[in-house]
């Protein structure tokens, strides 16, 4: 039987497409690629060095050690904690970029931003313990970005990061502190797991599991900073009405798909666009300029400017397959290397942007913040060009969009709720989880991965903890599926939320004016922007004088497949947040590391990993969690 590979319409519409067109796409090499090295699911597979690779036999018939001695526990520890240094360096490379143009801003260096939010400088500055007292705004972001670069260059070790610091419950910092996994340096954390994953290094795996923990700490460091810099630069999320889904997509306007992750460079694409729409019309383009996102990149500027998505990881190559995107403009991670090929089938102009990140095929303007206008320009006009060659009679846009409610942060969770009580605005939220009406809050994080159907984890679960009132926050392509399905609309909540449920929406989403509910999901933007959800947490734990661990909280990503999904998964469980996987993580040839990270971490850090592959019972599983949270407080 073949698995069903999505539950996209619009996908579904275009695979055949693809297929009639010759095209392989992510699901077709997920086929050719079957069946999957067993060794490598189990995470027992070391490539660590040239005497390897070696392997060990789950089976215990075959080899236990690898040649230089390592054995399952080790090779299996040491593989993951590589996984979530990577991704931690991913998030943080992004959230250093921005705070260098934050640091070019003050300066007066970078013509192509500014500071479009002050009162969120502020309320960083104040965050940070920044003096800001007779200071101008440009001092300000200069000590702001100054402290936040602090977080890639201090050396005393005892010194944790400013970010982690200023963010975390003080209860968390103690407890993260005893266990030495509070970072100090990223850049230092993520290079001490290179350093001791090297041959002939850390053997122990409970150690290496600690230092990967710190080393996701690192991760949740920089998307701390990432999100709340991004905001002071390019302002603040607050509810927009959009749309998802590949029917954004317009057939008579010159189409740019903004792609990857870092907001620096679309942020520009979106304001030069705007300059140039009036060249696309003369280019016969009778709608000028759409621009639609995808992943990451998309959820950045669908939350700041409600600009629509057009598509999650999964389907990020069919949006080429409509034959009418003119130009995908990538920056950095999950961008699939096979889009510059697929784009050379149309007239699309794929563009890499990224000194360290190329694709053989792509166009590649060399994007700087310093000319960010001109590499902008030069991008737009690239994408007009293509339109003047497309071919009208290969275009496919899928009659597939759903309206989507989005930008939802701390400030429009907290505006919401000041509506009800502008004293004291948790005040409301803290009487209904309190009262039951809210069971608890369930943050859905992470990708998409061909080891599921598309979305289908992500929309079972949510529609099952729904009818049991609980409160749900996105993310990443978590927040795409969402938003693609329907769920980020009000009908979603009239629909399947449970009565309880509906009427804490309804009352909230009233009284801020929304004429109805709050959506059925809180879209909180792109994956660096789950620090958004735990400052809620954070703010809802410190008002109850409690720590995150007691909190009904739980999050899940059930379609995850990145590195970073990895870094982010560890560091939520580091946080005391119960963390669901859809998929196996590749950790299961070790009985020691899969009972660290599913038991031991409820001890040491109340948080841990909980596996279940079936959306429905992982619901299941999730809302007895939140029952339980709900006893151990005494609601
Ligand atoms: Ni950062 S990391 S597939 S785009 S969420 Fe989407 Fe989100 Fe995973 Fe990538």
């Amino acid at each position: 039987m073949t698995m069903k590979l999505t539950t996209d319409p619009s996908a579904a519409t275009l695979l055949p497409i693809a297929k009639k067109e010759g095209i392989s796409t992510v699901w077709d090499r997920h086929r050719a690629m079957q069946p999957q090295c067993g060794f490598g699911q189990l995470g027992v597979c070391c490539r660590i060095c040239w005497k390897g690779p070696c392997r060990i036999d789950p089976f215990g018939d075959g080899p236990q050690r690898g040649i230089c001695g390592a054995d399952a526990d080790t090779i299996v520890a040491r593989n993951v904690i590589r996984m979530i240094a990577a991704g931690a360096a991913g998030h943080s490379e992004h959230g250093r970029h921005v705070a260098l143009a934050l640091q070019g801003v003050a300066e007066g260096r970078l013509p192509a931003y500014q500071i479009r939010d002050e009162a969120k400088l502020r309320a960083v500055a104040a965050k940070l313990d920044i003096c800001t007292e007779g200071q101008d705004i440009a001092a300000i972001a200069a000590a702001v970005a100054k402290a936040t670069l602090e977080d890639f260059q201090n050396q005393d070790h005892d010194a944790p990061c400013n970010w982690i610091e200023a963010t975390l419950t003080k209860k968390r910092l103690e407890r993260l502190q005893a266990l030495h996994v509070l970072p100090h340096n990223i850049d230092a954390v993520i290079t001490q797991i290179m350093g001791r994953t090297l041959v002939g290094c850390d053997a122990d795996p409970v150690n290496l599991i600690l230092g990967g923990i710190k080393g996701a700490l690192a991760d949740f460091d920089g998307m701390c900073l990432a999100t709340e810099l991004s905001d002071a630069l390019f302002g603040t999320p607050s509810p927009v009405i959009t749309a998802a889904n590949l029917g954004v997509i317009k057939p008579d306007a010159v189409n740019i798909a903004v792609h990857g992750h870092n907001p620096l460079l679309s942020e520009v694409v979106c304001e030069v666009a705007g300059q140039m729409d009036e060249e696309a019309r003369k280019a016969g383009a009778k709608d000028g300029i759409n621009i639609v996102g995808i992943c990451c990149t998309g959820n950045e500027v669908m939350v700041r400017h409600g600009i629509p998505l057009a598509a999650n990881y999964l389907s990020q190559e069919l949006a080429l397959v409509t034959g009418a995107v003119d130009a995908m403009v990538v920056d950095v991670q999950c961008i699939m290397p096979s889009v510059s090929e697929i784009g050379a089938c149309f007239h699309t102009a794929v563009i890499t942007t990224m000194a360290e990140n190329k694709i053989p095929g792509a166009t590649h303007v060399d994007f700087k913040e310093e000319t960010a206008l001109e590499n902008a320009r030069r991008i737009v006009a690239t994408a007009i060009e293509a339109y003047k060659r497309r071919d009208p009679r290969r275009v496919n846009i899928p009659d597939f969009k759903q309206t989507a409610i989005v930008g939802f942060g701390v400030e429009s969770v907290v505006g919401a709720l000041a509506t009800l009580n502008a004293e004291d605005p948790l005040q409301p939220l803290i009487e209904n989880i309190a009262n039951g009406n809210i069971r608890g809050i369930a943050l859905f994080a992470g990708c998409n991965s061909t080891q599921v159907a598309q979305d289908s984890s992500f929309v079972t679960m949510a529609k099952k903890l729904a009818a049991n009132n609980v409160l749900m926050l996105a993310t990443g392509c978590g927040a795409g599926s969402f938003a693609k399905h329907g769920l980020m609309t009000q009908e979603a909540t009239l629909e399947y939320a449970g009565d309880s449920l509906k009427a804490v929406l309804t009352a909230i989403g009233t009284s801020a004016g929304l004429n109805g509910p709050l959506p059925l999901v809180l879209h909180m933007g792109s994956c660096v922007d789950n620090s958004r959800a735990v400052q809620v947490a954070v703010a809802v734990a410190d008002k109850l004088g409690v720590d995150l661990d007691q909190l009904p909280l739980v999050a899940s990503a059930p379609e995850a497949m990145s590195e970073k999904a990895v870094a982010i998964g560890t560091w939520s469980v580091a946080l005391g947040i119960p963390t669901h996987l859809g998929t196996m993580p590749q950790v299961t040839g070790s009985a020691k590391v899969t009972e660290l990270l599913t038991q031991t971490a409820k001890d040491l850090l109340g948080g841990y990993f909980l596996v279940e592959l079936d959306p429905a019972l992982a619901a299941d599983k999730l809302l007895e969690v939140i029952e339980e949270r709900r006893k151990g407080l005494g609601i």
